[in-house]
């Protein structure tokens, strides 16, 4: 197949740059999960005000949005919020519970709960479009290749599904996987609502000026390959083919879904994210096996777990994840998952500037 030719690549961020399947002049880097628990100034502003009341201020989700671009120099923002949050402007009654994270009051038990609850809309996204533009105005116009670009993000239909059947958070999600099987119908519904919700969520921030969208399916990794190409993959392709007509670039993030990253990648995203568990490189063979993304464009995958160990173990690691990257055409440094709440800041201030001294090929 066709390589994207590294030279020349436009005047544009970093990020987008990869994204286009080119070279920038550094390496662009940002962590799942930079905006919030690790840094003491997020603690200081979340201070009394509950996480879901938190989203619904622009002036808040701003200054949460920016914290770590501010901190650590990273390539991107992500879009301070949660995957619950269209679930919760839909009129759903769910709340984030500190210490435990997602929990709804009333998860669906028959066919019936599945179908009035799939008659719900999200209401008020005109605070999320507002919020995303009161980031631009400190990250900068998206036009502007200085710009720190912003990105969009939804939890993809079945990690949504999912915690609306199981009403919270499971280790393997039996109730969502037992609905698939038992009332296909009740799940093609719930799975086509969860993605029109992953969907409007993600266009107001596009409308208030994100320009990159990322969809994380983080409970997919619970499905065996053919459960996710029957009962998942669809729904997440019908997002991403929504997000292509609107020409935004687009990042598939699954956790523990190395043994059917393939599938991943024909769900339709720009870029396909690695966890932690995958050598980059053995995923970026698999990718160029299928030709797809084409430009063949990942990112990942440094180790969490690494963030807490000597400085010169996670530069060593952080190294070969990027000359790994080299392998393909854009590749953006990312962790495998999320900054770990107990991660020291300076690390990963530590980490993007190490990595952005980085001349992947050259020593
Ligand atoms: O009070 C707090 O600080 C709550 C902690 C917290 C934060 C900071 C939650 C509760 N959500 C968030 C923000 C968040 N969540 C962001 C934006 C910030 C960033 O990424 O920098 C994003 C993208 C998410 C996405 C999210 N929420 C996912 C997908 C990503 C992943 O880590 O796999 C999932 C699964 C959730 C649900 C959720 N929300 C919060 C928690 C603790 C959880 C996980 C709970 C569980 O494991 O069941």
């Amino acid at each position: 197949m066709t390589r994207v030719s590294p030279t020349a690549p436009p005047a544009q961020p970093a990020l987008l740059c990869a994204l286009a399947g080119h070279r920038p002049s550094r390496p662009p880097v940002w962590f799942m999960r930079q905006a919030g628990r690790s840094l003491p100034e997020y603690r200081r502003v979340r201070e009394g005000i509950a996480m879901l009341d938190a989203c619904v201020r622009p002036d808040l989700v701003a200054e949460i949005t920016c914290q770590p671009v501010r901190r650590h120099d990273v390539d991107a923002a992500i879009f301070f919020s949660d995957i619950m949050v269209p679930l919760k402007l839909a009129g759903v009654d769910v709340d984030i519970r500190p210490g435990i994270g997602p929990v709804l009051a009333q998860p669906p038990r028959t066919a019936a709960d599945v179908r009035a609850l799939t008659t719900l809309a999200p209401d008020g996204l005109g605070v999320i479009e507002d919020a995303a533009r009161a980031c631009i105005a400190e990250l900068g116009d998206p036009t502007d290749p200085e710009a720190t670009p912003l990105i969009a993000f939804a939890g993809a239909p079945f990690t949504l599904a999912a915690y609306v059947v199981e009403g919270r958070g499971t280790r393997d999600h039996l109730a969502a996987r037992t609905l698939m099987h038992a009332d296909p119908e009740a799940w093609d519904a719930l799975m086509t609502w969860a993605g029109d919700l992953a969907i409007a969520f993600i266009r107001a921030q596009i409308r208030g000026g994100a320009t990159v969208a990322q969809l994380f399916d983080s409970w997919a990794g619970s499905l065996s390959r053919a459960d996710y190409a029957r009962y998942c993959l669809p729904y997440s392709a019908r997002v991403f083919s929504a997000l292509a007509a609107d020409g935004v670039p687009t990042i598939h993030f699954g956790t523990g879904t190395g043994p059917f990253l393939d599938l991943l990648a024909t769900a339709g995203p720009t870029c396909v994210g690695v966890d932690y568990r995958l050598g980059l490189d053995e995923a970026i063979d698999r990718l160029r096996a299928i030709g797809r993304p084409s430009p063949l464009v990942v990112q990942g995958n440094i180790d969490p777990a690494l963030l807490s160990c000597p400085t010169p173990v996670l530069r060593a690691h952080a190294r070969a994840v990027v000359e790994a990257g080299m392998g393909a055409d854009g590749h953006i440094v990312n962790l495998g998952h999320g900054v770990p709440p107990s991660t020291d800041p300076d690390c990963l201030s530590d980490l993007v500037a190490y990595i952005h001294s980085l001349r992947p090929g050259k020593d």
